[in-house]
């Protein structure tokens, strides 16, 4: 992979990048056709990105749902991990959503940090408590947390931080390259096929298959990106559609028409189910342990 120009356009404008050496990792892809970033370990300078960052005097917002079960199972670990690794002094507003807020765990937080919880309605089927996110987040972002975070990402609960997810994540949008399916090709791709859903991509569209447990962005990005998902989930639903990998489906169609200005690696998401991988440095987050009998019943 030769340098990236526009990467570097891209840096110029972008202050949360750090330094880009896309040729740091000459083994892997680290420039979309379109010329956004894809951030691996070593493509970037952390230092710089903080210090970058640390001048815009920001605030960063992490949504997280933790809803019936998923509470005790993953919420306190995620939020311990978090304080250990997710933009580390950096000011930082954490959102939970739960319909339990008395349950959730006090988290010792460091300075400049704090955590909101914000109740929601628990959903009869588990694919709704997944898909109903997007409808929420989008009005968290037009209230409060859209005024008091200037980025934000929304993950999944059910993974923790494990290396340092730093301001070299940040830019307008991002979008998280899926650990189960950076090596296949597009035609593989689990998208949406059915031509009637609203997440539908046709055979030959489709850049990457991105993970919805990590995307961020700017507020106005989200607020665009929430407002597309949840309209198109309603349509589907009106159509008695659902896609099949729900709210993750028409992520993926959304950044399909609007292109992610950073994409991170692998190493950002990562799944320890598939082992080792010579290109896999430093996952910064894991998926935690599933057990699906005991949580999908
Ligand atoms: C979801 C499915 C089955 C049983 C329970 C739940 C569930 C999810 C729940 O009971 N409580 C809850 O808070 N959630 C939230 O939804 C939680 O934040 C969780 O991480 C998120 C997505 O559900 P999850 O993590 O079980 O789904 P995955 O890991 O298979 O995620 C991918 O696919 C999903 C759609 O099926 C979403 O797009 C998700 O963002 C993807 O990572
Ligand atoms: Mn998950």
């Amino acid at each position: 992979m030769g340098v990236c120009p526009s990467a570097r356009m891209a840096l110029l404008r972008d202050n949360f990048t750090g330094l880009l050496h896309p040729w740091a990792r000459p083994e892997v892809l680290t420039c979309t056709s379109w010329g956004a970033p894809i951030i691996w370990d070593g493509t970037f300078d952390p230092a710089v990105a903080q210090r970058e960052a640390l001048q815009q005097n920001l605030t960063i917002g992490l949504t997280v749902f933790a809803v019936g079960r998923y509470l005790e199972k993953y919420l306190a670990r995620f939020l311990e991990t978090a304080e250990q690794h997710f933009m580390v002094g950096q000011r930082v507003v954490y959102y939970v959503f739960t319909e339990r807020p008395d349950a959730v765990p006090r988290v010792a937080l460091a300075p400049g940090r704090l955590l909101r919880v914000e109740r929601v309605a628990r959903e009869r089927r588990w694919q709704d408590v997944s898909m109903q996110r997007m409808h929420t987040l989008h009005e968290a972002l037009g209230g409060r947390l859209g005024r008091e975070a200037r980025f934000v990402f929304c993950m999944d609960v059910d993974q923790y931080f494990h290396g340092a997810f730093g301001p070299e994540a940040l830019a307008e949008s991002v979008a998280q390259l899926h650990s189960w399916h950076y090596r296949w090709p597009r035609w593989l791709l689990p998208y949406e096929r059915d031509a009637r859903s609203a997440a539908a991509l046709a055979p030959g569209e489709g850049d990457f298959y991105y993970h919805a447990a990590v995307f961020g962005g700017s507020v106005a990005a989200l607020r665009g990106l929430t407002a597309h998902c949840a309209r198109g989930q309603r349509r589907d639903r009106e159509l008695g559609l659902e896609a099949r990998w729900h709210d993750e489906s028409h992520l993926n169609k959304f950044f399909w028409l609007h292109k992610p200005a950073k994409v991170l690696s692998p190493e950002f998401c990562w799944s320890p189910d598939i082992g080792s991988r010579a290109e896999i440095r430093r996952p910064r987050l894991l998926w935690a342990p599933k057990e699906y009998a005991l949580l999908r019943d």
